[in-house]
């Protein structure tokens, strides 16, 4: 493995449009994190970058939507995110924003490169304008029905049903989301990145060299990849961006896409003028944490950008996560489905650790994962209490009781004294290689089996019992137990800053080295410690059931607001409804389809014959999970193809007013293809 001189840590810079909420936290800050303070214990040169995503369609929207302007919209989130950050522990070396004058400078100037150099494909094509509102509808600004699932509210960037990413011109009958008009097709001139002919490269360098990247990150830029890449617009018709930096290019902006990841670089140079040795030097190892929803932008897009400009360093991993579900529904900021840091802070005062370990213990980092309030109380009160601050505060207490707070001798040492001092240095070491591997969840367990192994040790040797007839013994078993809790200072420090530094001020240990973990003479004998103080406290069902009343009231308030969207459709006649060839099937198989996140393809019985049909219910199950159900569907629906698969017909799904998707299912087991009237 190459040996690097320093490490450049980013983190994807969230949009400043809302606040930050659970599912940023577990899928990108709380692991970024949890490496930069394990590597500055190391000693490691390195820097932690991160800072607000000022500019695209996500925050003129949300300013349209409130009537202010972007710039309100920005400079709000934006203070507020970096304080909830700075509240909760997460210690980026900068929290800049790409509203920022050297970040206009680094973009522009980046584009610019290209461009001179010729990298650009310069094209006229003819795109969405709405002559009502006088402009051009970019992503989000357009909406209508998608092709691929006959969703009526995709996007012009995406289909959030069935997940796959689209562009304006693909929709069926298009509207404007500014003001609702039909748009009329008109030509305007955009650069695009050539990225098929970065594909060679990018092939060989992600399929080829990183095949050690993790298999969600690997697999999709596989399937990005074995698609085949297209040049890709760099540049949109926007008033809110960088400006586009070529004569007769007024009116146009860089795609945000664009601009963002620049932020980094932009970030750095705003920290310290030595910033190009992080950028420049090959012997620098730059990490990008991301959600699974960035990974084509840092692995492809962006890595092309780099690569293409020439003078750049690329990533030596980027380590995503899947999502993070809340009480078993998709976080939603227009939803208000989540549960806000700034908020958190407020209602758990001097708690960060118990999210921040929450969050991590039950990370998405291999599949989606669900946060729970019951889970977060369980974590905190059968783990943090029970576990950790059990075994460090028996430790203290019992050391300050017989010993006036001051480290005994550790003197004669039986085998079991042996073995348990010797798997410190197991135990560090296992953390470390579960650090440098991004599996954080796994660190943190090992992490807590150090604590584990104490309170294990207290157990067996029994120095409250032992303390009558052999008080020369209890000498070596408190020395030991202090070792261990030592050692837990630093071993946990990563993931439990807060109150892993209350700890260290109660044993008076100053000094928080990573290469000290594993000795067993952390503290000497002789040596003072405080006055015991409990680390953590156990959390009561009411304020979990506060918490959760206020995400029923949420739930309560969609309900009421969805509830008036969906009013009754027009009668039928009955001869209208016979036309429908509604029947019960049973499912044989099912099995994601490739690149989408929504999507099954199902074999299906219908009782005529066997076929396939896809369905966007990926998301609500588990392909395993459904195979031999019995459902309801229309049969004679117009085959429509779906991701190159011929889908046949229909399966009938109730959605509620969440949007979540149940399958219909006949009360009662009957034969397949029994009609339904
Ligand atoms: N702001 C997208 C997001 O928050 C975007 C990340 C930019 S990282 C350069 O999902
Ligand atoms: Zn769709």
């Amino acid at each position: 493995m190459k040996n690097f001189k320093r490490y450049l840590v980013t983190s994807a810079l969230p949009y400043a449009n809302g606040p930050i909420h659970i599912g940023h936290l577990a899928g990108v800050y709380i692991p970024s994190d949890i490496y930069t303070r394990y590597l500055r214990m190391k000693g490691a040169d390195v820097i932690s970058i991160c800072g607000s995503d000022e500019h695209g369609v996500p925050i003129t929207l949300k300013a349209r939507k409130e009537g202010v302007s972007p710039q309100e919209i920005v400079d709000r989130y934006h203070t507020m995110n970096k304080k909830a950050f700075e509240d909760f522990g997460i210690a980026f070396d900068i929290y800049s924003r790409t509203s920022n004058k050297v970040h206009y400078e680094t973009a522009s100037g980046f584009f610019k490169t290209l461009y001179d150099k010729g990298e650009f494909i310069e094209k006229t094509s003819e795109q969405y304008y709405d002559e009502e509102a006088g402009c051009f509808l970019a992503d989000r600004y357009i909406m209508g029905t998608c092709p691929h699932c006959g969703n009526e509210n995709a996007y012009g960037d995406q289909c959030e049903k069935c997940g796959t990413s689209l562009s304006p011109n693909e929709l069926i009958n298009p509207h404007s989301t500014i003001s609702g008009s039909k748009p009329v097709l008109r030509d305007t001139l955009h650069w695009y990145l050539p990225l098929d002919k970065y594909e060679p490269w990018l092939k060989k360098w992600i399929l080829e060299d990183h095949k050690e990247w993790k298999v969600n990150v690997y697999g999709q830029c596989k399937s990005w990849l074995d698609q085949g890449l297209q040049p890709r617009a760099v540049s949109r018709d926007l008033d809110w961006g960088v400006p586009v930096p070529v004569e007769g290019a007024k009116g146009k902006v860089l795609y945000v896409w664009f601009d963002a990841p620049i932020g980094y670089i932009s970030a750095t140079k705003e920290l310290t003028p030595d910033w190009e040795k992080y950028w420049k030097d090959k012997d620098t190892k730059m990490v990008h944490f991301i959600g699974k929803d960035n990974i084509v932008f840092h692995c492809i897009i962006f890595p092309a950008m780099l690569r293409a400009e020439g003078s750049y360093i690329l990533p030596e991993n980027v380590p995503a996560n899947e999502f993070l579900n809340l009480e078993n529904d998709k976080i939603s900021t227009s939803r208000n489905w989540a549960v806000w840091l700034h908020e958190y802070l407020e209602d758990f005062p001097n708690k960060q650790d118990v999210l921040r370990y929450s969050l991590c213990a039950n990370a998405p980092e291999t599949k989606d994962n669900d946060f729970t309030w019951k889970d977060f109380q369980a974590r905190n009160n059968n783990e943090l209490v029970a576990i950790l601050g059990n075994f460090v505060n028996r430790t203290l207490v019992l050391t300050n009781n017989y010993y006036g707070g001051r480290v005994t001798e550790r003197g004669k040492t039986d085998s079991n004294d042996e073995s348990v001092l010797n798997e410190i240095m197991r135990f560090k070491e296992n953390v470390e290689t579960c650090l440098e591997t991004f599996r954080f969840r796994e660190a943190l367990k090992e992490a807590m089996n150090l604590a584990r192994l104490g309170n294990k040790y207290l157990a067996d040797t029994e120095p409250w019992k032992v303390i009558k007839s052999d008080p020369e013994r209890v000498k070596t078993i408190m020395n030991i137990a202090l070792q261990i809790t030592a050692n837990l200072t630093i071993i946990c420090e990563p993931f439990l800053p807060f109150s892993m530094e209350k700890l260290r001020i109660l044993i008076n240990l100053n000094e928080l080295k990573w290469e000290n973990a594993g000795k067993q003479n952390l503290l000497p004998p002789g040596h003072m410690i405080n006055k015991a103080e409990l680390l953590f406290d156990k959390i009561e069902d009411e304020e979990i059931t506060r918490q959760i009343n206020k995400l029923l009231a949420t739930k309560k308030t969609n309900e009421e607001n969805n509830s008036k969207t969906t009013p009754g459709k027009e009668p039928v006649t009955f001869d209208d409804f016979t036309k429908i060839d509604i029947r019960t099937a049973t499912i044989l198989e099912a099995e994601k389809v490739p690149k989408t996140t929504k999507l099954l393809k199902l074999r299906i019985d219908t009782g005529i014959d066997i076929r396939t049909i896809v369905s966007g219910i990926a998301e609500y199950y588990e392909p395993e999970s459904i195979v031999g159900k019995q459902i309801s569907i229309v049969a004679n629906l117009e085959p429509r193809k779906i991701k190159g698969i011929e889908s046949k017909g229909m399966i009938l799904m109730a959605e509620d007013k969440n949007g979540k998707l149940v399958m219909v299912a006949p009360a009662e087991m009957v034969s397949n293809g029994s009609m339904i009237k």
